[in-house]
């Protein structure tokens, strides 16, 4: 550990940390669930980090809020009713705050601290909860989901945070079945799915399991993030059986409706359909579950 710095160190990542300049020490406390800390970095803006682990930084979250929203909702004509799991930080509701078809945002995050402290040190992401359509529900997104009636969503976005500690169930198997139900047909999901250069196994495990689950199509995209562990984040897609949804070739574009007071600075339509091109590696395992 070097003095000054902050170095993101896991059992998720064994052998590797990411380290970066500290100037200050913004917040530090413990909620119900898990340390909080934020601090003003040198380099990347302020970063929020739960149990030692990054959440957001100010200079990279586009690259990953954006994607993590807009691939499902620009894939679907028409998103009238979404669900964000996690993402208490706002930034994902801000995303889809941008799409003039949606009339209702549902948020459950488990952790009423990380949402206050967004509001307080975040105020660009946080942003997100001001706007009307938004119903902020604190608790367990397991629970919250089991709760949904059937068909009530087009779109659920996971933003949730990594395996170990309160996100554990939010990768299992019952958590995706009932995600599926909560979805009506044709509806889509987008989950937090890790990295292909550390958690292939992971991912193999989430890819048959929606496989079993989903009955319209699965697939698997990333995004680069600097500051997240490897430099790279992916995400699992995937439709109900009903409608078609061809991820790779976006229906509902976006770039140029309802983003006059904040552009996008990281979404577009071709790096929406390059983000499902694979290495072959990963390419190999994902298409072999
Ligand atoms: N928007 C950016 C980043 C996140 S935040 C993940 C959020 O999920 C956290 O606020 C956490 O409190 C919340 N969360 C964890 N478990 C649950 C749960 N069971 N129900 C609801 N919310 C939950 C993701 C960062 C990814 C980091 C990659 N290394």
């Amino acid at each position: 550990v070097i003095p000054g710095w902050f170095s993101e160190i896991s059992p998720m990542w064994p052998g590797e940390a990411h380290s970066l300049k500290v100037e200050k020490i913004l917040f530090q406390g413990k909620s119900e669930y898990q340390n909080i800390m934020i601090f003003q970095s040198a380099t990347y803006g302020k970063v929020l980090v739960l149990d030692g682990v990054i959440q957001v930084t100010e200079r990279d979250e586009c690259a990953y809020q954006e994607m993590i929203a807009h691939l499902p909702l620009c894939s679907i004509p028409n998103p009238k009713k979404v669900l964000v799991i996690g993402g208490g930080d706002g930034g994902v509701l801000r995303e889809v705050a941008r799409h003039s078809s949606v009339e209702q945002i549902d948020i459950c995050e488990i952790d009423g601290m990380v949402v206050e402290v967004s509001k307080q040190f975040f105020p660009d992401l946080a942003v997100g909860y001001e706007d009307p359509r938004v119903n902020l529900h604190v608790g367990d997104g397991v629970a919250f989901l089991k709760a949904v009636p059937e068909g009530t969503y087009d779109a659920v976005i996971v933003d949730s945070s990594d395996p170990i500690g309160p996100a554990q169930e939010l990768f299992e198997k019952p958590f995706f079945e009932s995600v599926a139900k909560a979805l009506r047909p044709g509806g889509v999901v987008c989950t937090q799915a890790e990295s292909i250069w550390l958690h292939m196994h992971i991912i193999e495990d989430i890819v048959s399991n929606c496989r079993q689950i989903f009955k319209g199509s699965v697939n698997y995209a990333w995004t680069t993030v600097p500051t997240y562990p490897s430099g790279v984040i992916g995400f699992m897609l995937c439709s109900t059986g009903g409608p078609a949804v061809d991820f790779r070739n976006p229906v509902n574009p976006i770039e140029d409706k309802d983003n006059e007071k904040a552009p996008l600075k990281f979404y577009n339509k071709e790096i929406h359909s390059a983000a499902f091109c694979l290495p072959s590696f990963a390419k190999k395992v994902i298409d072999s579950k």
